[in-house]
């Protein structure tokens, strides 16, 4: 590997464990705002997170759970409006600081900024969902840390695609080889490998035991290494 130039964050699960107690009430909120019976319990939610991609989650529910509701001809807007009152909902839990970062995280992006380490995200979440946990949890300036956020609907193909990866170095101009991409899951695993990347896995509270034998390094969290440590 070349010297490490720049880090690439994923966000759900990395940067903070925001599924279980984040996006998943939000859904569970927008659709009972709707008036549908769907509730998503933690363990239906944790198979639901194969599919990346809320609006793309929330479809497949659909089709495989409430397949009248799915062949109604108003169902794609219904999905992007469920989704847009969800995301309201999870912006209000990230706003009163219900979804502080995992430890360590804080410190190893202070400790990149300090050596000059360019910072990214690659995310499948909605772009205001990343900017919005950054204030909540880093301050005002924190999305500005980030030399390039990658986020959502920004490419036609979620993660385990390369798309979203793909972006993001085509934005910092930098080599794969150069950098080093950080993930929670199986899922990111695959996009960040598909991008030509090294990824270090932090193992989140859905993703237990899942498949991690191409990682670089399998951590329970970034409390557990230094910025030298990856940069080697
Ligand atoms: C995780 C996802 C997202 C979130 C929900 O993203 O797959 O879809 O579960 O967010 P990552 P949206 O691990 O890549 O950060 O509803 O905004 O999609
Ligand atoms: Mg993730």
């Amino acid at each position: 590997m070349d010297t490490l130039k720049a880090i690439i964050f994923d966000v759900d699960g990395t940067l903070a464990e925001t599924e279980r107690d984040g996006h998943r009430p939000a859904f569970n909120a927008a659709f009972h705002e709707a008036g549908l019976d769907w509730y998503w319990d933690e363990a239906l939610y944790g198979e639901l997170l194969s599919v990346t991609g809320g609006k793309e989650r929330i479809r497949h529910y659909g089709a495989h759970y409430a397949p009248a509701i799915a062949a109604r001809p108003d169902f794609d807007a219904l999905v992007g409006q469920l989704h847009k009152i969800k995301t309201a909902h999870y912006l209000r839990l990230v706003d009163q600081g219900q979804l502080p970062l995992r430890p360590g995280v804080a410190r190893l992006l202070n400790e990149a900024r300090q050596a000059g380490i360019r910072l990214a995200i690659a995310t499948t979440t909605t772009p205001e969902n990343v900017d919005t946990l950054l204030r909540a949890n880093l301050g005002p300036d924190a999305p500005g840390w980030f030399e390039v956020i990658g986020a959502g609907d920004i490419v036609p193909a979620k993660k385990p695609a390369p798309d979203i990866y793909q972006w993001v170095l085509n934005r910092l101009a930098l080599p794969a080889a150069a950098c080093l991409a950080i993930e929670d899951s199986e899922m990111g695993l695959k996009s960040a490998l598909s991008a030509g990347l090294r990824c270090v896995v932090t193992i989140s509270e859905y993703t237990r035991g899942q498949d991690f034998r191409r990682a670089w390094r399998v951590l329970e969290g970034l409390e557990e290494c230094s910025l030298g440590e990856l940069g080697e």
